[in-house]
């Protein structure tokens, strides 16, 4: 599938015919120089390898897991009782969750108890039960530039890919010729200020800062939509901090941003993009279950699926919450977030290649 097409899937309609620019690669924060204006453009990668392949072998940590376990269980073997209570439990090793352990289980009580079942058999049902648990699931983040601009809250713990992801979401719609501005409301960390700013001098996207550090973030929400609607920006992607020891802290920062900016436009945000790592496993459904309760998150981007032995999680994500899952990161350039497929997702957590 071409690279515009997936992303007018993140993106919904009206995808620009310029839209199909290769990204340059963003650096980790670590390796970020401290001269924005020197900062090295890596040149675009000709030929990327497909997405499908990098999701895969991102995933296979958590593939050889898994079948290992059903290729040890199943070769050979009746679906019985124990067959099954083995598979429950390799779905919830595979972090599945038991919700979903339990529906997948339940699936093939119906469909296969008492056969004789090979593993790759297994495999492809499997496969197929997962897909239907992600289905519902995978959504784009609707973009509706009508808004001047389309205001993105960017909510998360520290650490799990928000500044990476809005500078990949500024890429990309910049790439489209999008007017972006991004807001560094993670005040407290001057390497976060820093990354927007080297993005933004790449991307031509315009970033509001604080003056100094630690500065009152709603504030700056504040006066970063404001000049938003005064310049004609179409996309307002506002970072946050995510210290979560502190919850009622992080929530009252949060409802607050989300106060002050309606006072300019009421009915921003437009989006609560929520994004979570998916090599924190289980800890990123409680972390889908705390901001749900702080904000009123509208989507969800899972990140570091690569080297992730975690990814199952995404599953669990899926059955214990009814938020659309719009994109995953598979790696640190902007090539490595792309929108959410429940079938390739799937396939490649069990190991199969794409259909
Ligand atoms: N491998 C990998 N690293 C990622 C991905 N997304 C973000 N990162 C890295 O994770 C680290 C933290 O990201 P950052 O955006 O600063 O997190 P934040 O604290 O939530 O803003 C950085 O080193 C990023 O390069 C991803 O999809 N894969
Ligand atoms: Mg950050």
């Amino acid at each position: 599938m071409a690279l515009r097409d997936l992303w007018s899937r993140i993106t919904g309609p009206e995808p620009k015919p310029d839209g199909n620019v290769p990204a340059p690669s963003p650096q980790p924060e670590a390796a970020v120089p401290h001269d924005p204006v020197a900062a090295p453009i890596p040149e675009p990668v000709p030929d990327p390898p497909g997405f499908f392949g990098r999701l895969k072998a991102g995933l296979s940590r958590s593939t050889a897991r898994l079948t290992e376990t059903i290729t040890a269980t199943f070769t050979k073997r009746r679906l019985d009782d124990a067959a099954l209570e083995d598979l429950e439990e390799t779905l919830i090793t595979a972090d599945l969750g038991l919700p979903a352990a339990q529906r997948i289980v339940e699936g093939f009580r119906k469909t296969r108890f008492g056969r004789e079942v090979s593993p790759d058999e297994v495999k492809a049902a499997l496969a197929e039960a997962i897909a239907e648990i992600l289905a519902p699931v995978a959504r784009p983040m609707p973009v509706d530039f009508g808004h001047a601009p389309h205001v993105v809250l960017v909510v998360g713990v520290n650490g799990v890919g928000k500044t990476t992801t809005i500078a990949k979401l500024g890429q990309h719609y910049g790439a489209q010729g999008r007017r972006v501005m991004f807001a560094a409301g993670d005040t407290f960390r001057a390497a976060a200020v820093e990354q927007l700013q080297i993005w933004g001098a790449r991307t031509g996207a315009t970033v509001v800062a604080a003056e100094k550090h630690g500065g009152d973030a709603a504030g700056l929400a504040f006066d970063a939509l404001t000049r938003a609607r005064a310049e004609g920006t179409e996309l307002l992607l506002i970072d946050t901090a995510g210290r979560l020891h502190n919850k009622t802290a992080l929530m009252d920062e949060l409802q607050k941003v989300v106060r002050v900016i309606r006072r300019v436009d009421p009915t921003a945000p437009h989006s609560v993009l929520l994004v979570l790592d998916a090599t924190t496993g289980q800890n990123a459904v409680q972390q889908a279950r705390v901001f749900s309760e702080m904000v009123d998150v509208t989507g969800i981007a899972v990140t570091k699926l690569d080297g992730s032995a975690k990814g199952g999680v995404v599953v669990a994500l899926a059955q214990q919450f009814a938020i659309p899952l719009h994109m995953v990161g598979v790696g640190e350039t902007a090539e490595d977030l792309r929108p959410f497929d429940a079938e390739d997702f799937a396939r490649g957590l069990v190991g199969l290649d794409q259909r």
